[in-house]
């Protein structure tokens, strides 16, 4: 039986697996960057693009020639060569993926570790606690100690790192902003922490990323028909309006409340 020339073939592999990562990159239709923290998360997903499109096209190559080229020819019954193993080739096949998925780790690590500015958020700028229920999203500002009604949109100033302490009501939701490549689980059992940094002024689409019951469809305010808000970014300006505007607000109803429940006493 004839061998395969493995170098050459390896060579080509990376080549087409290049060729295909270049075109998926160049190609790609990510949303805006809409945060700080948006510009490395995709510098990884391209790193992670490229190590996959390579290893595609050796893997794929590979594949193709070896069943083209061992494949059995009309009439041949005879029973195929016994291969026990071959040393050289496990320890090769262990080492590379190895080393590619050390790679993925530290660069994963390096851009997550890097964006962490959860510790920043929670010093100098907000800190809002995101409550996932079936089927919506509500929203606490800690320091402004402002608790929004269920369905009300969230907004945030722009330019500054935002605290966030995630939980859920019921089942397991994910808070998802894609134009901020911002995403945490919201779990009925744990807080999680993460934080962003808006770094355009504008609305953005909130989606919720995990299957979450019947529901789960409307949990995203790009669908049509959602009654999901997207999330606004404002100036600074307009962020400290709308804080004063929204705890007149709250007042107003305690008052009114209050009244009413005096109205029903007396
Ligand atoms: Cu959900």
């Amino acid at each position: 039986m004839k061998n395969l020339k493995v170098l050459p073939l390896a060579i080509i592999g990376t080549v087409i697996g290049a060729v295909i990562s270049v075109i998926l990159i160049v190609t790609r239709t990510l949303p805006m960057q809409a945060s700080e923290q948006a510009a490395n998360i995709d510098y990884l997903y391209i790193f992670f693009l490229a190590f996959s499109g390579i290893i595609f096209g050796i893997v794929t190559l590979f594949l193709l020639v070896g069943v083209y080229r061992f494949r059995a020819r009309p009439n041949d019954q005879r029973e195929g060569k016994n291969v026990h193993g071959n040393t050289g080739l496990e320890i090769l096949w262990t080492a590379i993926p190895f080393v590619i998925v050390v790679a993925c780790v530290i660069g994963g690590w390096y851009v997550l570790a890097k964006d962490d500015v959860y510790a920043a958020g929670e010093k100098s700028g907000q800190k809002i606690h995101i409550i996932g229920y079936q089927f919506g999203w509500k929203f606490d500002y800690m320091n402004e100690e402002i608790a929004l009604k269920e369905e009300a949109e969230l907004v945030v100033p722009v330019g500054q790192p935002i605290a966030f302490e995630l939980t859920s009501n019921d089942v397991m939701h994910a808070f998802w902003v894609p134009d901020w490549r911002f995403q945490m689980s919201t779990l009925p059992t744990q807080t999680n922490y993460a934080s962003v940094t808006p770094s355009k002024i504008g609305t953005f689409d909130v989606v919720c990323a995990y299957l979450c019951g019947v529901g789960h469809t409307g949990m995203n305010s790009a669908v049509e028909g959602s009654i999901i808000p997207q999330v606004r970014v404002v100036s600074q300006a307009d962020f400290d309006k709308w804080v004063a505007e929204r705890k007149a607000a709250l007042a107003q109803e305690a008052e009114q409340a209050d009244q009413t429940t005096t109205a029903e006493a007396a």
